[in-house]
């Protein structure tokens, strides 16, 4: 019935779950989660962090240890380790952006050795704590010079900005649809965009349909990370599970932009089955595409056009959800 081709979030994929809690922080090796997370019906594609989870195999050996399983690589999330919890790409010192930038070249090669077409950054440390912490002027030049570097030396990947406004760090550089629009542009480069995460933008009291229409609108539409959340932390909930009516606002303009990249979920089932969690978020977004199909996308366009509240409240709520 849909092209749709998801992956999730490998992390979320200990062996065995209940481990977590008895031995506080076990290690599991990379193969180990691809052969859990493969286990979950309607899964299509592994997206692994870089560095973390190529300590013990080589990009191509873990590309084809989820080929045996029928899984692509969609492409890379980039890390920063430890060494860089005082900045990456924004640090003071010349020689610690050096080696950032050396990160995310490893990590896009890594993306590319295994098949994968977009390496998506989320700044883990690129942002400041307190007053008089941050010369904002420079380093946000810096960031801009990076990412037009990393776009322009890899013209055959995606790379992809994920915002974050805090977490953990107090303000990110990269904190919203507004300073990553603002990056993308100013660094103008073709294969530079946006990857929106649902529960980050909740963070930032964004409302998430309006910030997919904003990069939509200018092409820089490149990923998703749905999950939810309570809007104060990054919560990972199971999609659909707070922000119901928003998140399907957030697919109907995803069909209308006609986005046809992989579906991320970025949740942390930590009480639950990761591999029934992978399942029931793949069945929910299954669900909420064919409701949207059902009440059909020129219904509800026109439905939008009128701006009215009632009417959306009586079509989406009486007549759809409580029905
Ligand atoms: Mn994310």
């Amino acid at each position: 019935m849909n092209n749709w081709t998801y992956a999730a979030r490998l992390e979320s994929f200990p062996d065995v779950p209940e481990k977590v809690f008895e031995k506080g922080n076990p290690s599991y090796t990379t193969f180990d989660k691809i052969d859990r997370m493969a286990q979950a019906k309607g899964v299509t594609h592994i997206e692994p962090n870089y560095p973390y989870h190529f300590y013990e195999n080589t990009p191509e050996e873990i590309r084809d240890h989820a080929k045996g399983y029928g899984l692509d690589v969609s492409g890379v999330g980039l890390r920063f380790v430890e060494e860089f919890t005082g900045g990456e790409l924004t640090h003071h010192c010349s020689q610690k952006r050096e080696m950032a930038m050396r990160n995310l070249q490893d990590g896009i090669d890594a993306c590319r050795r295994m098949g994968g077409t977009t390496a998506t950054i989320w700044s883990t440390y690129d942002g400041f704590d307190y007053p008089f912490q941050a010369d904002y002027g420079r380093m946000w030049k810096y960031l801009v010079q990076c990412y037009a570097e990393v776009a322009r030396s890899n013209p055959d990947m995606k790379i992809s900005l994920e915002y974050k406004p805090y977490e953990p760090r107090q303000f990110y550089f990269i904190n919203d649809i507004g300073t990553t629009l603002l990056a993308v542009l100013e660094a103008d480069c073709d294969n530079l965009g946006i990857t929106l995460d649902f529960a980050h933008m909740l963070m930032k009291k964004e409302n998430p349909a309006y910030s997919l229409a904003l990069a939509a609108e200018r092409g820089k539409l490149f990923g998703f990370h749905l999950n939810d959340g309570y809007g104060s932390h990054d919560d990972g909930l199971l999609l659909g599970s707070v922000s119901l009516l928003q998140t399907l606002e957030f697919i109907y303009y995803m069909k209308r932009y006609e986005y046809n990249g992989v579906i991320f979920f970025d949740t942390f089932p930590l009480r639950e089955d990761p591999v029934k969690e992978l399942e029931l978020n793949i069945r929910v977004f299954n669900r909420i595409s064919d409701w949207i199909d059902n009440i059909g996308m020129e219904r509800l366009a026109d439905l939008v056009a009128q701006q009215d509240a009632l009417k959306v409240q009586e079509m989406l709520v009486l007549e759809g959800l409580l029905k």
